[in-house]
């Protein structure tokens, strides 16, 4: 039966989100009716919004870090129950596709070609408004009370682990750490630089702590940021409004010669240039987070690969969602993983927008809805 579901909807690109009560239409085979309990808003979703984003598509429900209890099964659905605690995953875990049995990538491809349409595996919506149709984002649409998620792009969490926190682990906790420790495999005793001090570069500063990095530079524009980047571990401050030099060259006078690993975790093709360029010749290691625009391209000279650096990037921080994020929620369970000094804000669904302006003006590191 279709159902009436309370939705943040993106009707066309720079617009407010409207609140409005849309269609869900009934699980179909191999997909899952989730009830959303809280959703935090990642920067990638104001890419999409910003219309930047090359598979953006209007209208549509975005949000792609919840938290939610599974509500009626598809045909054919048999890893999950009606009352599991699960996290929507935007990369889906097949088990079956090349990527998967590669053992060398998390990126499984099974539903990543309508995923980027907006459209469930079986090139349908499952969202209405008024009879027209309303796309999914990225797999999973937590800006709405209910969403539709295919069962392989939904990970298992403990029953008992809170929703509103551990829907953080559903995108930015998980890929600053996860590229850390999947992608960089920082070692012990390392110097990291870790461009941009949001969800993501924070959590990359706790991946660095828990790799056991004797350094980390922590580098922000906004030197708000600084104080809750030290908390997590982060041992130098960088502001590269302070230096007349460019950012790269301070980096390696503060860290003789350059850095073995550094992360961008802002988006910035420039800044992804002076990430690569900090570090260490014949070994330092640069990976790219931040998601950038259309039409933009990142350069660098040839030079600094050739003489020893490597450029590279993380998606979900290297995670195989159903395998591998229910450890992290027990982390975070421990007390491993602080998930509320990421919570700045937590808001009604109604004033979504609000979580987006708090962003824009550097305010906050996550908002997160409750529903
Ligand atoms: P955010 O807006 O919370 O944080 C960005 C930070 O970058 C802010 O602190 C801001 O002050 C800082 N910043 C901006 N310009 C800067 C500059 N020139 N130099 C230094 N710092 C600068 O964003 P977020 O949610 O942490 O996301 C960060 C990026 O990671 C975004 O591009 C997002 O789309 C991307 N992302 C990628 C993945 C992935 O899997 N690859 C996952 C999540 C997010
Ligand atoms: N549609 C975007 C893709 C942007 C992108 O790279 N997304 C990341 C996740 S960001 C989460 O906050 C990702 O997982 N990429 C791998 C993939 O398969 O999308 C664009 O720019 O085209
Ligand atoms: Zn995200």
């Amino acid at each position: 039966m279709t159902i009436k579901s309370r939705a943040a909807v993106a009707f066309a690109a720079n617009q407010p989100l409207q609140i409005v009560e849309v269609d869900v239409e009934p699980p179909k085979k191999g997909e899952v009716l989730v009830r959303i309990v809280a959703s935090g808003v990642c920067h990638t979703d104001a890419y999409t919004l910003s219309g930047d984003d090359p598979e953006g598509v209007f209208p549509a429900i975005l949000g792609h870090e919840g938290g939610g209890i599974v509500e009626a099964l598809g045909e054919g659905v048999t890893s999950l129950a009606v009352g599991d605690h699960v996290i929507p995953l935007y990369t889906a875990e097949c088990r079956e596709c090349k990527f998967c049995k590669s053992g060398k990538t998390n990126l499984c491809q099974a539903v990543r070609a309508t995923q980027g349409k907006g459209l469930m595996p079986d090139g349908t919506t499952r969202f209405s408004y008024q009879g027209r149709p309303i796309y999914h984002y990225m797999g999973t649409s937590t800006f709405s009370e209910y969403t539709v998620v295919p069962e392989i792009a939904l990970a298992k969490i403990p029953g008992d682990a809170p929703l509103e926190k551990v829907c953080l682990l559903g995108c930015g906790v998980t890929t600053g750490i996860g590229a850390v420790l999947n992608t960089a495999k920082v070692e012990e005793g390392a110097t990291v630089a870790i461009f941009g001090l949001g969800g993501i570069g924070l959590a990359a500063i706790i991946g660095a702590t828990m790799a056991k990095a004797a350094r980390i530079l922590a580098v922000d524009i906004n030197p708000g940021k600084f104080e809750i980047a030290k908390k997590l571990g982060a041992t130098d401050f960088v502001n590269p409004n302070d230096h007349d030099k460019p950012i790269q060259d301070v980096i390696v006078d503060l860290t003789d010669g350059g850095v073995d690993y550094s992360f961008e975790c802002v988006g910035n093709v420039r800044l992804m240039r002076a990430a690569l360029e900090c570090c260490h010749k014949g070994w330092g290691e640069s990976t790219i987070i931040g998601v950038a625009g259309a039409g933009q391209e990142i350069s660098t000279r040839p030079f600094q690969l050739v003489t020893g650096r490597v450029w590279r990037g993380s998606a979900f921080g290297g995670v195989r969602g159903r395998t591998e994020l229910p450890a992290y929620v027990q982390k975070a369970q421990r007390g491993e993983i602080p998930l509320d000094d990421f919570i700045t804000h937590t808001m009604a669904l109604e004033d979504i927008n609000r979580a987006f302006e708090l962003m824009h003006e550097g305010k906050s590191i996550r908002s997160v809805i409750h529903f």
